[in-house]
């Protein structure tokens, strides 16, 4: 092993309770040593006095963790010293590690990167540890671990595993076309491959949910001018983060917070209201608010109950399938709100709401909610997270469907081997060779 051998606070940094530095490398050993620590027992916290190397100065009182190598993260000996989370103290400590020859401090994803190397982990696992690090939400957290737990390693791994064994098959065809193969091999192959597009075609038609949990939901509030999109967005988030004026034309700009709901990172936008009039800047602002509620996952169309049962009806167009329709200041509705049931909204009930009294507000909010499980709720052990896995995943059904058209056998051979060829690249381990053992190990041939 010739790399350097690395460093880093993996902690937060900052005062705190206790603070973790890593070190990783074959020169950990001679690390803890010159900080005055005898190697100690792999895997069990013990208790060190770390001094200096220069001034002999005590450096901290410390916890240590010894991970021999190849039983570490890295795969490579790895040290934890859990220290007293004091600024002079991690400072102290890695200064007289940085001093030591051979050994620097980590660049970032370095540490996660040598365990990819060292194979204690695939790309898919690496990434799901950088999610899981940045979720906030249960449902980031969940599909995170669930990736980090292998999931969409092992399906990519099985349709690979499935892939090559029928390349190997009609490889097998094309080299030996004389020798005593079963007569239906290539039926077998065309089977396989057919099943193979179909699982990859579901696996891919499954409306963005992985990719959509990882990076947040956007919902967004329209409406026309001063049917109280402010307020609602201030009551949903329970503070003023949005201006609110009986002035129409108030908010102009897209007005964005985060929040949860039940148990999704949700990202909620406060938009202009759609009216023709108002000058450049709130045209500007009305433009910028239809084209996020296009873009959003989901929509709170607002109208203004002063006005009801009369709708603005530029805001009616918008209410979809993936939209609410609700009526604020339900307060200011004297009779019993008896919803109206014209056609379009017998499927999609209108919610009743005030943000002033908190009417309806729960009600409201379970209906988001229930609509956005329904639509992101992961049932799946495995999802797509990122476009990477979708980009191989799509180039593998192409090269999939083109090989069942392709002219001639060896056409075929080569777009089951680039099919192949992507998805070793989702989980990052991309092996030619194995094709070849997979012929002799299965066939015999030549005997
Ligand atoms: N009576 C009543 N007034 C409300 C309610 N929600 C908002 N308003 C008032 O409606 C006006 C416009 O509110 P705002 O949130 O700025 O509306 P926006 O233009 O749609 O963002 C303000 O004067 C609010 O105080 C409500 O539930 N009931
Ligand atoms: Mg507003």
């Amino acid at each position: 092993m010739s790399a350097d051998t690395i460093f880093a606070l993996a902690s937060a940094p900052g005062r705190a309770g206790i603070a973790v530095v890593r070190i990783s490398g074959d020169k950990t050993g001679k690390a803890l040593s010159r900080l005055g620590c005898k190697t100690p027992p792999p895997r069990r916290a013990t208790r060190v006095k770390l001094i200096d190397p220069i001034t002999k100065e005590l450096l901290d009182d410390a916890l240590v963790i010894w991970f021999p190598a190849p039983r570490s993260f890295t795969g490579e000996d790895v040290a934890e010293l859990h220290l007293h989370g004091g600024r002079a103290v991690v400072d102290g400590v890695m200064a007289a590690l940085a001093a030591i020859g051979g050994v620097r401090p980590a660049e970032a994803g370095e540490f996660t990167r040598r365990a990819f190397e060292h194979d204690k982990l695939d790309l898919t696992q690496a990434e799901a540890l950088a999610d899981l690090v940045d979720a906030e939400s249960r449902a980031q957290l969940r599909q995170a671990l669930k990736q980090m737990g292998g999931s969409l390693k092992e399906l990519t791994d099985d349709w690979r595993h499935r892939l090559v064994q029928a390349l190997a098959h009609l490889e097998a065809v094309v080299d030996f076309p004389d020798e005593d193969l079963p007569p239906d091999v290539a039926d077998k192959v065309w089977g396989e491959v057919r099943d193979l597009e179909g699982a990859i075609g579901g696996f891919l038609d499954d409306g963005g949910r992985g990719e959509r949990i990882r990076e947040g939901l956007s919902i967004a509030i329209v409406g026309p001018p001063n049917a109280g999109k402010s307020s609602l967005l201030n009551a949903l988030v329970k503070r003023e983060a949005a201006i609110v004026s009986a002035k129409p034309g108030t908010t102009r700009d897209i007005i964005e917070v985060h929040m949860d709901i039940g148990g999704f990172a949700v990202s909620l936008a406060d938009t202009a209201g759609l009216r023709e009039a108002g000058d450049d800047i709130e045209q500007e602002g009305i433009r910028r608010a239809r084209a996020r509620a296009e873009n959003a996952d989901i929509r709170l169309a607002l109208f203004d109950g002063a006005t009801y049962p009369t709708r603005d009806a530029t805001t009616q167009t918008l209410v979809d399938a993936n939209t609410i329709a609700v009526i604020n200041k339900a307060d200011l509705l004297d009779q019993q709100r008896e919803v109206e049931l014209d056609g379009a909204d017998a499927m999609r009930p209108t919610h009743f709401i005030s943000t002033k009294t908190g009417f309806g507000m729960p009600a409201l909010l379970q209906r988001i909610e229930a609509m956005i499980k329904a639509r992101f709720d992961m049932t799946a052990s495995a999802a797509i997270t990122r476009a990477r896995h979708r980009k191989a995943l799509e180039e593998c059904r192409e090269a999939l469907s083109r090989s069942q058209i392709a002219k001639l056998p060896e056409l075929a051979a080569e777009d089951l081997r680039l099919a192949a060829r992507s998805l070793g690249r989702i989980t990052g381990r991309v092996d030619v060779e194995e094709i070849l053992d997979v012929v002799f190990r299965e066939f015999c041939i030549g005997k």
